[in-house]
């Protein structure tokens, strides 16, 4: 198999799911650091975001299309459901993900702790409190969803969980969203057994601030 390179660093959930899509069908690769900001980079991104990705002649960018890509390019256990139902279910998810969930989780939570724009440098506490408001209705809603089945798209690991497990990550280890955690225990239990695959543990990233 020609050389896969993934760009971008490894705090990033969308670079996390790419490589852990990767880990899961055991495909070989190399994570390269970048300058977003660069010129050059925009060859490869050209909306300067990350990851991006390539394998020999195969230079793609957005996390949807490259799992995709990387789920099809080797046999091994998929990671899309082949029954109608549970792959809507799998993109509903993905979707939700991207549009609504990683703004509130990321975007206006963890990434509020990261890049603190409080007074003093501290964390700016309404914001914190009104993403966490968000977060504790979606955790809800992903809490019934995950009623009696194991995954994201029922009893298979599919893609949305790999989209969902590096969010999940850093949620349970900030301090509101970690408690926020244990009031839904089928989410709980769903990100436990996530935190046991290879996957998982082979791209924990450095511990995030405020941790
Ligand atoms: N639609 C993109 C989103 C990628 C994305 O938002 N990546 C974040 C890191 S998790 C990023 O590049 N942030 C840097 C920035 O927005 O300047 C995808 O699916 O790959």
């Amino acid at each position: 198999m020609s050389e896969v390179i993934v760009f971008g660093y490894p705090q990033s959930t969308y670079v996390r799911t790419v490589r852990m899509s990767l880990e899961e069908k055991r495909i070989p690769y190399a994570l390269e650091p970048i300058d977003l900001k660069a010129p050059e980079y925009r060859k490869r991104h050209p909306f300067a975001k990350m990851p991006a990705f390539q394998h020999g002649n195969v230079k793609l960018y957005e996390t949807s299309a490259i799992t995709r890509y990387i789920d099809e390019v080797v046999d091994g256990a998929s990671l899309q459901p082949t029954d109608t139902t549970a792959r809507a279910d799998m993109n509903r998810w993905i979707s939700a993900i991207n549009d609504y969930l990683y703004a509130a989780m990321v975007r206006r939570y963890v990434l509020e702790y990261v890049f603190p724009s409080g007074k003093d440098g501290a964390p700016d506490r309404d914001k914190i409190n009104a993403a966490m408001e968000d977060i504790g209705y979606q955790l809800g809603v992903l809490d019934g969803d995950l009623d009696g089945r194991k995954y994201l798209a029922g009893d298979s690991l599919s893609l949305a969980d790999l989209f969902l497990a590096p969010i999940a990550y850093y949620l349970s280890n900030m301090p509101e969203s970690r408690q926020a955690l244990e009031n839904v225990n089928n989410v709980k239990a769903w990100h436990d057994a996530m935190a046991q695959r290879p996957s998982y543990t082979q791209t924990v990233p450095p511990p995030p601030p405020g941790a």
